[in-house]
């Protein structure tokens, strides 16, 4: 790196870093970026152009998301500049207490780039959770007290980060020796941290949620996984195996069909053992192991409009209905989705259940119906993709990970947490996913539209 370095290329070299850190600390993440890569080369060559109808190899192969979680709304804000300073934003808020059915005490938000072409050229997005201390449904007032109290004594990011991080936010970018220096303190502030770890406070933590003890039990954070994307992802769950790697019991989000890619579909590895060191009761020091961090591997669809993510939302309620009926998930899936679903791009268009862009072919603009016009051949379109998260996924993945269940008392009320107390937290507004891609599909009908209401 030399002169100035811009947001996106900060962003792109930390996405990198990221990557180097994790596979040097979980090998098995390098095999999967490896398959990953293996099943990308042969789906480009299988289906030509159609591969990349959702990004181009470039995008694709470069793209990971990471996930990581912190404790108390000062750590997110501070993170939030950092990656403010990497052009990543707040979108989307997940509600991870809700989704889970095993005790999951978190609130969700991913930071990412939010223009198309920031996404083009580098996608990388974080899904950042927050632990909710002051739920009565996970943590009893005394246990509130000390969990605030322990993270109340960490820092998980240093002044001098959080300074680089504010300059390269006012200048839009660094010159290359700070940003040299910026790159290595963020990222050194995701690696997992050699400190001990209290067994006792950890153990007792972990009774009531395994996810509170990774984010409250430690004094440092570290990145859980990161994801690469793949094409195939079916055929990239029967290569891990037969590698003998153990994936999760299944892929999240829609089953394998033949129709549009829609939204995301994600699985991952189970978590590995890692060594950690562990303060005991009596203050001596032994070794031990803790398994919170896995792979995980997603494929990316088309983005749906509310009516879209209404339709899938009630596809998967109607999925439930038929397995509690004695139908097998994968035949329960594989029958919805035939049934309710458009099978092709122009359904999903006709009906408004996805966002698209529109270029003109040359031909004379003769209706104002954008699916009209695609069906004549006025128009082509191209599907956006779902550049977001699905709540119900997410559970799974948090939750597929878990070897406790943990405690959820839902005798009492939860706290009430949504976007607007998010944003009031970040200082920067949560955005709505649906407004993003609205407000693109918008601007590109505008283009190519002259005179449409
Ligand atoms: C985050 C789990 C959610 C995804 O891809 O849906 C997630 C976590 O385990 O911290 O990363
Ligand atoms: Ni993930």
């Amino acid at each position: 790196m030399s002169g100035f370095v811009t947001p996106v290329e900060l962003r792109a070299s930390f996405a990198r870093r990221m990557a180097d850190m994790y596979g040097d600390e979980v090998p098995a993440y390098n095999t999967l970026v490896e398959v990953a890569a293996e099943v990308n080369a042969d789906v480009v060559s299988r289906d030509g152009a159609d591969a990349e109808r959702l990004g181009s190899i470039e995008r694709v192969t470069a793209e990971r998301h990471g996930a990581i979680r912190v404790g108390t709304p000062t750590e997110l804000r501070q993170v939030s500049r950092i990656f403010a300073a990497l052009g990543m934003y707040p979108v989307g808020f997940y509600d991870l207490r809700e989704a889970a059915k095993s005790s999951v005490p978190v609130v969700s938000t991913a930071f990412r780039p939010i223009a198309a072409d920031e996404l083009a050229r580098n996608p990388f997005r974080m899904f950042t959770s927050l632990l909710v201390t002051d739920d009565r449904r996970f943590f009893s007032a005394d246990l509130q007290a000390r969990l605030d109290a322990f993270l109340a004594r960490r820092t998980l990011f240093s002044p001098e980060l959080l300074a680089l991080a504010e300059r390269a936010i006012s200048s839009r970018g660094l010159h290359a020796e700070d940003a040299a220096r910026f790159l290595t303190l963020a990222t050194g502030a995701f690696e997992l941290s050699a400190d001990p770890v209290d067994r006792a406070w950890y153990r007792e933590l972990e009774q009531v949620s395994a996810v509170a003890a990774d984010i409250g039990g430690v004094t440092s954070t570290h990145i859980n996984h990161l994801t690469p994307r793949v094409l195939d992802i079916d055929e990239l769950y029967a290569r891990m195996s037969a590698r003998g790697i153990e994936m999760i019991d299944a892929i999240q989000g829609p089953p394998r069909w033949n129709g549009p890619d829609v939204l995301l579909r994600q699985t991952s590895f189970r978590a590995l053992a890692e060594q950690r060191r562990f303060v005991e009761a009596d203050g001596s020091v032994a070794s031990g192991s803790l398994r919170v961090r896995f792979g995980e591997v997603e494929a990316r669809g088309i983005a749906l409009t509310p009516a879209g993510r209404d339709r899938y939302d009630a596809m998967l309620r109607d999925v439930d209905t038929r397995v509690a009926a004695g139908m097998t998930r994968a035949a329960a899936a594989t029958r919805v989705w035939q049934e309710q679903l458009p099978s092709t791009e122009l359904g999903l268009l006709r009906e408004g259940l996805g966002y698209f862009t529109f270029e003109r072919t040359g031909a004379v603009i003769t209706d104002a119906d954008p699916a009209a016009l695609v069906a004549a051949g006025v128009l082509r379109a191209t599907p956006i993709v779902y550049e977001d998260f699905l709540p119900r996924s997410a559970a799974g993945i948090f939750q597929s990970n878990l070897t406790d269940a943990g405690r959820k008392d839902t005798a009492s009320v939860g706290t009430a947490r949504d976007s607007g107390w998010l944003s009031d937290v970040i200082g920067a507004e949560v955005a709505d996913p649906f407004e993003i891609y609205a407000a693109q599909q918008r601007a590109s009908l505008d283009s190519v539209l002259p005179v449409h209401a």
